[in-house]
């Protein structure tokens, strides 16, 4: 049996904008929250003599870290590479450069030669001798269309059919590594990708362009023994039968606060040949909270934000207040007031809401009294709404076909 910690998207010198100097140190207290978190991950891994450590990818925000930041990330993953814990660090959409293969950040790993160190920046799969035995592991990084298809071949191709042959691709690629597999060993999936069923929170609804996702079928099968995952920030299994558990850890720290709701920690695995059981770890991270409280009736609006304010836990945490208010009480409002009040936390943010006693303003083109076609109604919204640019065609095409049923 052999024992695994798997952790995933460290994102390493992410949301500086949620921190602020610490002056002693001269670093930005939201990197050193995630050198500690990602530290208290390791000390795990040490203190339990882990047999192997599988990163599922996103070590930082970019390609390009500073050196200061890299440095952060190689301290605590040095410390396996000391204990001779093998490792393998997977390549994450946002450790590629935007047009090129592999990626530096990781890479250098493999330059320098660490002892035990594999980076998987290429479908490709690794015999990974343990303490307790060798393990499989494909290792399946961030896809792009120049990975497996060449540029006359994708020529003319809408982004649909770009993704469709991309996955024909991945296929055969993945069934030619599958064959050459060792079935007496234990074997384990590490990928780095969107998967179909992956349920996510607010990202959803804000990933407006339709990526790139691999279909579930392609990661539950036999020959899996455990199938580790990265990309996604909330944790889940997507495998309902457990049988193999498909696992993302999410993300070690809050990276945002789409965030704020999600527990976050990594994963303990005990894998064998036909078999795995895995145990969530949560970590204790700085916790977010939004506070969006309505005093636009409040006789006293000062009184009731500061009274909500000290009722909630905002000791240490990342605060974002946001408070809807008539403009003419706006000088009620006593600012230092409620910087005095938000000093518990670790950062904050104040944002008044004005709102207007009259109705909304309506697009002046869609003006009341006008009988209009629904879908040259549509069309109009859509222009004002540049952030739907992207989606304006679909949801016409959908509007178009909800009309014709409808007849
Ligand atoms: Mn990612």
């Amino acid at each position: 049996m052999v024992k695994i910690l798997h952790l995933s998207d460290i994102h390493m010198g992410s949301g500086f904008s949620h921190g602020r100097i610490n002056p002693e140190t001269g670093l930005n207290t939201r990197l050193e929250d995630f050198m500690g978190t990602l530290g208290r991950c390791i000390d795990r891994a040490l203190a339990e003599s882990v047999d192997l450590v599988l990163f599922g990818g996103d070590a930082f925000p970019d390609a390009t870290p500073p050196p200061y930041v890299a440095e952060a990330f190689a301290s605590q993953f040095r410390r396996l590479a000391e204990r001779q814990i093998p490792t393998v660090l997977l390549v994450g959409n946002h450790d590629r450069y935007s047009q090129a293969q592999g990626s530096a950040s990781l890479c250098i790993y493999r330059t320098l030669g660490v002892p035990g160190f594999v980076v998987g920046d290429s479908l490709h799969t690794h015999r990974i001798a343990t303490r307790n035995g060798d393990v499989q592991v494909i290792a399946l990084p961030w896809l792009s269309k120049s990975t497996l298809l060449t540029r006359p071949e994708t020529e003319g191709l809408s982004l649909a059919e770009v993704h469709e042959l991309l996955l024909d691709r991945l296929r055969v690629a993945l069934e030619g590594e599958i064959r050459q597999l060792d079935s007496n060993v234990p074997t384990i999936l590490l990928g780095h990708l969107m998967a179909d069923k992956a349920r996510f929170g607010a990202e959803r609804y804000l990933a407006v362009s339709k990526g790139f996702t691999i279909p579930l079928s392609l990661l539950i099968r036999p020959e899996f023994d455990y199938v580790a995952l990265g990309h996604v920030h909330k944790h889940q299994n997507l495998n309902p039968t457990n049988d193999p558990p498909v696992i993302y850890p999410g993300s070690i720290e809050r990276v945002d606060f789409s965030e704020e709701k999600e527990e976050k920690g990594y994963v303990m695995v005990e894998v064998e040949r036909g078999r795995a059981t895995w145990e969530f770890c949560p970590l204790a991270v700085r916790s977010f909270q939004t506070l969006s409280i309505d005093v636009s009736d409040a006789e006293d609006p000062q009184a009731v934000l500061i009274a909500t304010l000290a009722k909630k836990p905002i000791a240490d945490a990342v605060v974002r207040l946001s408070y809807k208010i008539r403009p003419d009480r706006l000088d009620a409002i006593d600012l230092n007031g409620l910087r005095e009040a938000l000093s518990p936390a670790h950062s904050y943010t104040i944002q008044p809401e004005l709102v207007s006693q009259l109705a909304k303003p309506r697009i002046p083109s869609l003006g009341i009294g006008r009988s209009i076609d629904p879908l040259e109604a549509l069309k109009t919204y859509l222009e004002n709404r540049e952030d739907l640019k992207e989606i304006e065609a679909d949801l016409l095409a959908a509007a178009r076909e909800l009309l014709t049923v409808d007849n």
